[in-house]
C-alpha cells in the first residue's frame, strides 16, 4: 500500500479556498451575471427534522463547486468539472455479508420504500473547513434493517464505484480504489446517520455523490462516502481507504474532536465556507448530546 497524497494542510486549504473564491468572482464578472445562491428551492413537502440545525445554510453554489471527490481529481474544483462523466442511471447496490437478505438491488428498489426527509447538517472536513448542508434522504437504519443483519454483523462497510473511464481520478493511485468506509453497527443505526439522495430539495449532483451517499454528521467528512455501490455487514472492523493510506492520521472512528489534533495540524478551529473568521470546532461537530453515549468508556485519543 502506497502513501500517495495526504489531505492538504489546513493552511494550504485556506489558500486553496481563497484562490477558488477569487477564480469564481472573476468568472462572475466575466459573465456579467450573479449566480443563484442559497434559497431558490422550495421544500414544502418534506418535514423539518428535530435533528436539523437552523444555522445559516451554505449556498448551493459553494456546496456543488467546492468538493472532495478524489475519484475525479484532488483539486476542489475537479469534481464539479469532471463528475458528469459518471453515469448514475442505471445504478445498483450490492448488499451482502452477515445478513439474512443479501442481494443486488436496482437504485429504484433501494429507494422505493423510503419517504424522503430533509436534514440540515453541519459537515466538518478533516482539512479544517465546514459547511451547513440541507440534505434530502432517509435514515440509514431504515435501509440497513431491510437486509436483516445477523448478530454477527458488528460493522457495516461501504464502497464507491470503481471505473477509471467514468472517474478519471482513479487512473492515479492517490488512494486505494475503491474508496471504502465503514461504521460500527450502533453508529450506523443511530438516527443521525443518513443516506442522502439530494440537497436543497433537488437530486444530488454527481460531485456530491449521486445517486446515493452516506452522511454521518458527527464524523469528519471523509467518512461520508459518495456514490455507493456496495454495502457489507461484517464481523471485524473493516479497512477504510484513508486508514490504509495513513493509519496514523485517519482512524476508523474519526469523530470530530477539537481536543485531538491531526498529526500535522490543529483541529481546534474551522473555517465555515463563506465566513472570514475561523470558528471553534465543537465536540462531535456539535452532536455530542445525541452521540457521546456511543463512546462512553472509550479513550478518544486512542480511538481517533
Ligand atoms: N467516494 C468518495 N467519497 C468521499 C470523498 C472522496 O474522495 N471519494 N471525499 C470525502 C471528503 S474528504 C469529504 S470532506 C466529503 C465532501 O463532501 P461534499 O463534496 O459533498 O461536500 O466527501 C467525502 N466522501
Ligand atoms: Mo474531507
Amino acid at each position: 500500500m502506497l502513501i500517495k497524497r495526504p489531505f492538504d494542510l489546513t493552511d494550504n486549504d485556506v489558500t486553496d479556498y481563497a484562490l477558488y473564491q477569487r477564480r469564481r468572482d472573476f468568472l462572475k464578472t466575466l459573465g456579467g451575471i450573479a449566480l443563484i445562491g442559497a434559497s431558490g428551492f422550495p421544500l414544502s413537502a418534506t418535514a423539518k427534522s428535530a435533528f436539523s440545525t437552523d444555522e445559516e445554510q451554505t449556498p448551493f453554489d459553494d456546496i456543488t463547486t467546492y468538493n472532495n471527490f478524489y475519484e475525479f481529481g484532488t483539486d476542489k474544483s475537479d469534481p464539479a468539472r469532471y463528475a458528469s462523466m459518471m453515469k448514475t442511471s442505471p445504478w445498483s447496490v450490492t448488499v451482502g455479508g452477515e445478513c439474512a437478505k443479501p442481494g443486488k438491488l436496482a437504485l429504484e428498489d433501494i429507494l422505493k420504500p423510503h419517504s424522503k426527509e430533509e436534514r440540515i447538517y453541519r459537515l466538518r472536513c478533516v482539512e479544517g473547513w465546514s459547511m451547513v448542508i440541507p440534505w434530502l434522504g432517509f435514515p440509514l437504519a431504515d435501509l440497513l434493517k431491510r437486509f436483516e443483519p445477523t448478530s454477527k454483523a458488528k460493522y457495516v462497510s461501504f464502497e464507491t464505484l470503481v471505473d477509471p473511464k467514468q472517474m478519471p481520478g482513479q487512473a492515479r493511485n492517490v488512494l486505494d480504489w475503491p474508496y471504502a468506509e465503514g461504521l460500527r453497527m450502533d453508529e450506523a443505526m443511530h438516527p443521525l446517520s443518513f443516506m442522502a439522495t439530494g440537497l436543497y430539495g433537488k437530486d444530488l449532483l454527481n460531485q456530491n455523490g449521486a445517486p446515493l451517499r452516506l452522511v454521518v454528521p458527527w464524523k469528519y467528512g471523509f467518512k461520508s462516502i459518495k456514490s455507493i455501490v456496495k454495502i457489507s455487514f461484517v464481523e471485524e472492523q473493516p479497512d477504510t481507504s484513508w486508514g490504509r493510506s495513513a493509519p496514523g492520521e485517519y482512524g476508523f472512528y474519526s469523530n470530530v474532536n477539537p481536543e485531538v489534533d491531526h498529526p500535522r495540524w490543529s483541529q481546534r478551529r474551522e473555517r465555515r465556507i463563506g465566513e472570514f473568521r475561523k470558528r471553534e470546532t465543537l465536540m462531535f461537530n456539535g452532536y455530542a448530546e445525541q452521540v457521546a453515549s456511543l463512546y462512553s468508556g472509550m479513550d478518544l485519543r486512542k480511538n481517533y
